[in-house]
């Protein structure tokens, strides 16, 4: 198998990067790839009670088990497949299971601090940033998190101007600098969306496309 094509898509909070990637995973239908959500990255803390746990800066590059995520990348790029870990948000913890990866064409990785790390940077070929208002990411977040991930609007809040935004300044915004490409409003903006399929689909070589 020739070497994958690695694609990195990340964005503050609430920005549309898991929509976008969405997109381009549906438009890739007839190729074979691996999606891989940072989030599923955060740090093992089974060893921390839940409100130690509540505690944790997620918001910090310290959060994430970046050596993992580079080593199960590496380990798929020389043709391995790698058990990803699960992260269930309810619990601010790894889950029980595990998700078994298969090697692909395509690998997709996705979260707010993929390009805080040089390693990981320097195994993307494409690299994404999704940028989108802070109003419209604050209201998305609330939104996502009461329906999804359990949070009081109060907890959102709290946690948005404590921590969420002052890390998204200092971390997330300045790798903005790295980006190939960036997204203005994530999801909804279908040109940019499609000019990016249009060039994946260029460097994925002819005979690794099936149908
Ligand atoms: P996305 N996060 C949690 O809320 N709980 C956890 O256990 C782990 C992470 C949040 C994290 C960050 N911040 O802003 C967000 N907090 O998940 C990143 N607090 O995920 O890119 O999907 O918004
Ligand atoms: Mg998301």
């Amino acid at each position: 198998m020739r070497k994958p094509i690695i694609i990195g898509v990340t964005g503050g909070t609430g920005s549309g990067k898991t929509t976008v990637t969405r997109k381009i995973i549906e438009e890739f239908g007839d190729v074979s790839l691996a999606y891989i959500p940072q989030d599923a990255y955060y740090k093992d803390q089974s060893h921390l009670t839940m409100d130690e746990r509540a505690l944790t800066n997620y918001d910090h590059p310290l959060a994430f088990d970046n050596d993992l995520l580079s080593d199960h990348i590496r380990q798929l790029l020389d043709g391995e497949s790698v058990q990803m870990p699960v992260y269930d948000f309810t619990q601010h913890n790894r889950a029980e299971e595990t998700i078994r990866l298969e090697p692909k064409e395509v690998i997709i990785i996705e979260g707010i601090l993929i390009f805080f790390d040089k390693e990981l940077r320097d195994l993307m070929d494409i690299k994404v940033f999704v940028d989108t208002d802070d109003d419209i990411r604050i209201i998305r977040r609330i939104k996502r998190d009461m329906a999804e991930r359990g949070r009081s609007l109060d907890s959102i809040i709290d946690m948005y101007t404590s921590v969420v935004k002052p890390m998204h300044e200092q971390f997330i915004e300045p790798t903005k600098k790295f980006a190939d490409i960036i997204i203005p409003e994530g999801g909804s903006n279908n040109v940019a969306i499609d000019l990016m399929t249009t060039k994946i689909r260029s460097i994925i070589p002819d005979d690794l496309k099936t149908d």
